[in-house]
């Protein structure tokens, strides 16, 4: 680059930015960028016009823009003892749509990521069943296969909010969830093979990893919807999804998508194991637990603004994003505040409306660079109403750390800051 260039674009850079909030975030979104600006009008400055780049197969599996490398899984060190045993968290402050893209969907596991090789993987189904069945992931592929998108969410997302705001970005209070379009062979179809006796009510799906995780799964799910998935959007399952198979439990919670799937015993009665006892279960104020809590309730978040993704372009048109979903069904409505509940307006679902998937919604407005509290409330196709965060503590106290469904306030400067409060 020349030093007449570089000196230029340093001159455009300040009066380019200078101007920009003189004139607000109008001016800019409506395409006002002057003429002479030399990343429109000087080729030789941008040595991508300059020089070839790449070929084809420099990079064979494909990955992201050096300049998204912000854009990963983070964890919080102090949530858990060991790695091993921990979560990460979805950013989705930097995604659109519903799809959750491979390699950014968040990992739970109790015992690390097992490594599994295909030839090696085993499905066994045994218990009350007329003819106990290995599968090998070859058996498994000559079944019918179906194809759906759901959302996964660990009943612990947004646990860490339940006595008040505490976290301070929309990855980490909400970052629980993925949504990815599997490709599986429904559960039923393997059931039947194995020929289900007249008294079996229960399945107990084991993992295959080395914390050999168990829960109890009513058969009347298992026979409606439930999936074993070998696939996530379009290609295998990553080993941290569960690698060859996994099962896909819709709109229910995270916990009982056994990943690593080794097992399926049928049984007439639940187990009662560690992740349905003293974890995954909603201790009330009275000392009491709500057990067997599967279905995820109707929640919604926006995403941007929040904390990690500030305003940054001024006043004038503005573009408010969130995501809706449901164990439930699909979302019917999603209605956004910017002024702490005053004033409620109805957003755009943007994009695909499946059953319990993700949903996409929009709301454009104006702003007029004064503080918002910004608030989103959905409303799914059961007919249930995402609730504030004291109307949930009134029925549920404060011991839970699970199904915080509670309406999230993002308080937005005039700068366009994002803070994590709580006001309902
Ligand atoms: N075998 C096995 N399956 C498992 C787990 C595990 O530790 N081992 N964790 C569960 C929990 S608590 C959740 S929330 C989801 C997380 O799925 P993900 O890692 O694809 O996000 O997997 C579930 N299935
Ligand atoms: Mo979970």
């Amino acid at each position: 680059m020349s030093e007449k260039t570089s000196a230029s674009r340093r001159a455009f850079l300040r009066t380019g930015l200078a101007g920009g909030l003189a004139a607000g975030g109008a001016a800019l979104a409506a395409g006002a960028a002057r003429a002479d600006d030399p990343l429109i009008t000087d080729l030789e400055a941008q040595p991508w016009t300059q020089y070839l780049g790449d070929g084809v197969d420099a990079a064979p599996y494909g990955l992201p823009s050096e300049h998204e490398a912000h854009v990963v899984r983070r964890n919080v060190a102090w949530l858990t003892a060991d790695p091993v045993s921990s979560v990460n968290f979805t950013p989705l402050h930097e995604l659109e749509g519903i799809i959750t893209p491979n390699g950014l969907c968040f990992e739970r596991h109790h015992g690390g990521v097992a490594q599994i090789a295909p030839s090696e993987w085993r499905l066994m189904i045994n218990g009350l069943v007329e003819r106990q069945l290995v599968f090998t992931l070859g058996d498994i592929m000559r079944f019918p296969r179906v194809t759906r998108a759901h959302f996964l969410e660990c009943a612990a997302n947004s646990g860490m909010e339940w006595r008040g705001a505490q976290l301070n970005g929309v990855q980490y209070t909400h970052g629980m969830i993925h949504n990815v379009m599997y490709t599986g062979v429904p559960l039923r179809h393997l059931l039947e093979e194995a020929g289900l006796k007249g008294s079996a009510q229960w399945l107990l799906p084991e993992g295959g990893d080395a914390a050999g995780m168990t829960r109890s799964l009513p058969l009347e799910k298992a026979l409606d919807d439930c999936l074993i998935a070998t696939h996530m959007n379009g290609e295998r399952l990553r080993p941290e999804q569960g690698y060859p198979a996994r099962l896909v439990v819709p709109g229910w919670e995270g916990n009982m998508w056994v990943k690593w799937i080794r097992r399926i015993e049928v049984g007439d009665r639940p187990w009662h194991h560690r992740e349905e006892t003293s974890k995954y279960t909603d201790l009330m104020a009275d000392g009491t637990a709500r057990r067997f809590t599967w279905e995820m309730d109707v929640k919604s978040v926006v995403t941007n603004p929040s904390p990690q993704a500030p305003i940054t372009h001024g006043h004038g048109p503005t573009v408010l994003s969130g995501i809706a979903w449901s164990g439930r069904g699909a979302i019917r409505e999603v209605h956004v505040t910017t002024d702490g509940g005053i004033n409620w307006h109805q957003a755009r679902i943007e994009g695909p409306s499946l059953d319990k998937s993700m949903h996409r919604f929009v709301y454009e407005f104006d702003w007029d660079g004064a503080p918002l509290l910004v608030q989103s409330r959905a409303v799914d196709s059961a007919g249930f109403v995402q609730p504030t965060k004291n109307a949930l503590r009134k029925v549920r106290g404060v011991n839970s750390i699970y199904h915080n469904n509670g309406i999230q306030t993002w308080a937005i400067s005039s700068e366009g800051e994002a803070e994590n409060v709580e006001i309902s």
